[in-house]
């Protein structure tokens, strides 16, 4: 499998492919942004998950130039997009691309994104780069170093899901983080569960009081819109609000939101 995402990665074969899962406001219904995922089909064979071939790639090296093709490609298609949208008046939708560990570990990242923004003549505000709790603590330091930079670029940051990892305040309040996407563990309970709630209530109150937006992610029920709503949750994904699609039906709107 190792030989096989080498090949696919170095030369960007077309076994990879990203797909984007609408990240959608609460109060309006409207789509924010996309969430780039990446997929991998080897060829002969079923889907690897991310959850296989990330962590795979991290082991064998291969981390950062899964990466770059990432971040590259959901740029290219950002600018598309983007482009086409602002011919018909419509505003721009952000993207937000997930960075493993490894390459937050890079000194260089954020020179490199900066570089690529300009080839793809991209604002840094249409791009949000998430992370997990796990990731940032690694190497606390130069993460938050680099999480720096790339705000200097315009981008936003994002905490991916949040509560599941350390949560420790104390990273917290030294993180110069945009966006707090609560781990769909606790949105699927929020419907039936008090204890939850009170819990995801004091989380978005905690990231308004810092200065950041909340995201819920993993809504699969109606019921939860509601209740995402009076927390007082600005945006919500998941499988109800749009499932990760392939690039060419990105730009439907869901139509099950409220
Ligand atoms: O899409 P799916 O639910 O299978 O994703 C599983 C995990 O893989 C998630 O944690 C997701 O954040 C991660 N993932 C998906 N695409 C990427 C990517 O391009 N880079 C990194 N580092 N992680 C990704
Ligand atoms: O770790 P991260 O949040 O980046 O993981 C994103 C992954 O979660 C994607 O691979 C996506 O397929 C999955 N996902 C997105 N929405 C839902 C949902 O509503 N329910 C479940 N179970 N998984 C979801
Ligand atoms: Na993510
Ligand atoms: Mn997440």
């Amino acid at each position: 499998l190792e030989t096989a995402l080498r090949d696919a990665v170095q030369h960007r074969r077309s076994e990879l492919m990203l797909h984007y899962q609408p990240v959608v406001a609460i109060a309006t219904g409207r789509i924010a942004g996309f969430e780039a995922l990446a997929r991998w089909r080897p060829r002969g064979l079923d889907d690897v998950p991310p959850s296989v071939f990330v962590p795979l790639a991290e082991a064998s090296g291969l981390a950062d130039s899964l990466g770059d093709w990432v971040i590259d490609a959901a740029m290219t298609d950002c600018a598309a997009w983007n482009a086409s949208r602002r011919e018909e008046g419509q505003e721009t939708q952000n993207v937000s691309i997930n960075l493993s560990a490894t390459q937050l570990a890079n000194p260089d990242l954020a020179q490199r994104i900066g570089t690529r923004l300009e080839r793809h003549g991209l604002k840094g505000q249409q791009i949000c780069f998430e992370l997990t709790e796990s990731a940032i603590l690694s190497q606390p330091d130069l993460a938050i170093r680099t999480l720096h930079s790339l705000r200097g670029l315009g981008c936003a940051t994002a905490i991916d899901d949040f509560g599941t990892g350390y949560s420790s305040f104390s990273y917290l309040q030294r993180l110069p983080m945009d966006v707090l996407k609560i781990d769909r563990s606790f949105i699927q309970d929020l419907v039936h569960n008090e204890r939850t709630r009170e819990i995801v209530r004091v989380m978005v109150g905690l990231a308004h009081g810092l200065g950041m937006t909340v995201v819920g992610e993993g809504v699969e029920t109606r019921e939860t819109l509601p209740v995402l709503a009076r927390l007082g949750c600005d945006y919500g994904q998941g499988f109800l609000l749009g499932r990760p699609q392939a690039r060419a039906t990105m730009d439907t709107q869901p139509s099950q939101v409220a």
